[in-house]
């Protein structure tokens, strides 16, 4: 009988649809993949090779089964965006800058997402010595690694920042000239844009056009947003200390667009004490040279994107004795060009090693010793930390960009699975449950977003040398709350976000578990909470608390814009009185030692970020442009405690309890 006609007969007497129940004694059938190997030698019943030669046998031999998950799912994240655009929309309606975002939206989706990938299954790795023993110290990246610098070039992701095109500009000066987009996709939203236009408002966008920008591509960069944030970094030192010779090449390097001519730069700054207590932990000397140069000696145990082309660094100057003077007083802020000499060595650096990272490991990390590294003096004798901290500005902020952006990432990812993933017999965005998962990460995302590009647009006036003595204060003031804020919040986002993709977020050739590994980072370096919460206090400290008045009364203004408002009142209210909860806290903590101020650093750092969001969100809201999923996520925002500090304070936490904290974390007794 012909193997058709075997199973003919069979269809005939036991019908199709019941076909397991007339088998006698039937196999279990679920050798996935493995069900040829997986009893050797064993040979295969008549009827089996029967059911398998026909078909029927769905999980045997190379067949594993016909269902295969749908993966998630990178779409354009600008168009996929709503709050990128509507803010957008709302600050910097220029058709040239939103053309510009929308293509490289397009372009990250389809290219540069991929090149990401590549950067982390391809990672750097160290050749110390040549075939034939020469010490070469060479950095080995991948061609996707490269592709990024050059890409961060030519799309300006730190040129826009100098360019500054778009200055001070006066929105109804320009109204006229929206909207001819040719390309793209930003038909989504076009037909709404004059209509919020009307008022004359002055918005300062250069800064706030080149975070968006570095907000679409950081989590496809592969990490390149690394370098870049330390290029930046050092844009701005030279800016503010003078672009003038040894650095005017430097600084054209690092502001181009020219691939060729591009240069990234280094921030070394952590030594083996540790990279918190700078002025204590920085051993490295720079013996003074006859032509007015320095030679650096000392061992820097953290530099991150160590391919750099140069180097902003500390060391303390050595006097004709070889004393140096300790402290921040000593430190002094130095320039130095990566280089090789005729030989291929390079220049006074030996690298001692890659660092094995937990994440980020896209990007080179290096232990580098420094035997001899020629360098220029930037800063005067003794001003290093104060010269230094324009980077720390700057890098702080990317750093705030860049948890933003991943949890966004993380949430347009859970979003597109959720219309593709079927769990307990309907799609998971069906589930209400799953949808309340989302929306709480959603409402954390777009509260970082607000607070990152606020801090964007503050720093955007105090480069267009509009900003107030007030907007000084603020930026300086929310420069660490942001960091240290959305870097917690990124990791809390990410790893819920893994979550939703069930055990596949869990598996490392999706991509998912890289998003949560490098989201760590965030908190830890450029500062770590508790390190930012301390320079919270030092900034209200050396400014007499008028950075707080500054907070104070500007959280104030963007809640009486929304007074009137009906459906935000409740949110209104909530941001209202905790900020007269914070401002009590305040006077109470003014009248209290030093230590009181000190143990609720963190909490005061939380409430100042949780209460100014609320606002922000609560402004974005009252927006004509803004959607009911605007009002949805400040009513959200709002429900938390937005004032951790107060009731902390109520409960006495940081009266003389740091015995009872010790106590706890070291205890080994067992009573009775
Ligand atoms: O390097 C690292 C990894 C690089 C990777 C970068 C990529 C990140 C973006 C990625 C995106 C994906 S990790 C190493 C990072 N290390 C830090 O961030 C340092 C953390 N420690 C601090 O921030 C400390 O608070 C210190 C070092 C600033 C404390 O130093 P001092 O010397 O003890 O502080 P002082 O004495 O309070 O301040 C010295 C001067 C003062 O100015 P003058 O002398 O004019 O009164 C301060 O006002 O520095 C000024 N100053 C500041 N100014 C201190 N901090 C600041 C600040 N934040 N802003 C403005």
């Amino acid at each position: 009988m012909s193997v058709s006609s075997a199973l003919l007969s069979r269809r005939v007497a036991g019908g199709s649809c019941r076909l397991w129940c007339v088998i006698p004694s039937p196999r279990p059938l679920i050798h996935v993949r493995s069900a040829s190997v997986a009893e050797p030698g064993r040979r295969r019943s008549n009827e089996e090779q029967l059911w398998e030669a026909a078909g029927y046998l769905p999980f045997t031999r190379a067949r594993i089964g016909p269902f295969f998950q749908e993966n998630p799912v990178l779409k354009n994240p600008f168009v996929e965006d709503a709050l990128l655009r509507g803010y957008l929309k709302r600050h910097i309606p220029q058709e040239v800058i939103l053309s510009d975002l929308c293509a490289f939206g397009e372009h990250v989706a389809k290219e540069v997402d991929g090149w990401g990938r590549e950067c982390e299954v391809n990672p750097p790795r160290l050749v110390h010595f040549d075939p034939w023993g020469r010490r070469v110290d060479h950095i080995v990246t991948s061609h996707a690694w490269k592709r990024m610098k050059d890409l961060s070039a030519q799309e300006g992701i730190v040129a826009i920042g100098y360019e500054r095109s778009f200055g001070e500009w006066r929105l109804e000066d320009r109204c006229t000239s929206f909207f001819r987009f040719s390309s793209c996709v930003l038909f989504h939203f076009s037909n709404v844009f004059l209509s919020s236009s009307k008022k004359c408002m002055y918005v300062f966008p250069s800064r706030v056009y080149q975070m968006s920008k570095l907000y679409l591509f950081s989590p496809s960069s592969g990490l390149y947003t690394c370098p870049l944030a330390m290029t930046d970094g050092a844009a701005k030192v030279i800016q503010s200390l003078g672009v003038s010779w040894p650095v005017e090449d430097a600084y054209s390097r690092l502001t181009t667009r020219h691939p060729e001519r591009f240069w990234t730069s280094g921030q070394w700054m952590t030594e083996r004490q540790g990279g918190s207590d700078v002025a204590s932990g920085t051993e490295t000397v720079a013996v003074p040279q006859t032509d007015g140069s320095y030679k650096l000696h000392g061992f820097k145990w953290f530099t991150s994107a160590t391919d750099a082309d140069m180097t902003l660094t500390l060391a303390r100057v050595q006097d004709k004795t070889g004393a140096t003077i300790p402290g921040s007083k000593g430190l002094s802020l130095f320039y130095a060009e990566v280089s090789r000499d005729e030989d291929g060595r390079l220049r006074g650096i030996e690298v001692q090693r890659l660092k094995d990272k937990l994440g980020t490991r896209q990007m080179p990390t290096a232990e580098l010793l420094l035997d001899g590294l020629p360098a220029r003096r930037l800063s005067e004798e003794g001003r290093g930390v104060s010269s230094i901290a324009n980077m720390l500005t700057i890098t702080r902020i990317h750093n705030s960009v860049s948890a933003a952006a991943a949890m966004r990432r993380v949430l347009q990812l859970a979003r597109d699975y959720a219309t593709r993933r079927t769990a307990f017999g309907k799609l998971l965005k069906d589930h209400p449950l799953h949808m309340q998962t989302l929306a709480r990460m959603e409402v954390e995302s777009r509260g970082a977003f607000l607070l990152v590009m606020d801090v964007c647009r503050l720093l955007g006036r105090e480069e267009s040398g509009v900003a107030t003595e007030h907007d000084a204060h603020l930026l300086r003031l929310l420069t660490p709350v942001v960091k240290l804020y959305t870097g917690k919040q990124a990791v809390a986002v990410v790893s819920e976000g893994l979550e939703s993709f069930g055990g596949q977020g869990y598996i490392e050739d999706t991509g998912l578990p890289g998003i949560l590994r490098d989201a760590q980072v965030l908190s830890i370096w450029e500062g770590t909470t508790n390190v930012l919460s301390l320079d919270v206090l030092r900034c209200v400290a050396r400014s007499s608390g008028m950075v707080l008045h500054a907070y104070f009364s500007h959280t104030k203004s963007l809640l009486a814009g929304a007074s009137s408002v009906s459906s935000l009142a409740p949110a209104v209210t909530a941001v209202g009185g905790a900020l007269c909860e914070l401002e009590e806290f305040v006077q109470v903590a003014a009248t209290r030692a030093p230590s009181y101020l000190e143990l609720a650093a963190r909490d005061l750092a939380y409430s100042l970020a949780r209460i100014y969001t609320g606002a922000l969100l609560i402004d974005h809201a009252c927006w004509k442009g803004a959607s009911p999923s605007d009002t949805y996520a400040a009513l959200r925002w709002c429900e938390q405690d937005l004032c951790p500090v107060a009731r902390n304070q109520r409960r006495g936490h940081y009266d003389s309890n740091t015995s009872l904290d010790a106590a706890l974390v070291f205890d080994q007794s067992i009573q009775g």
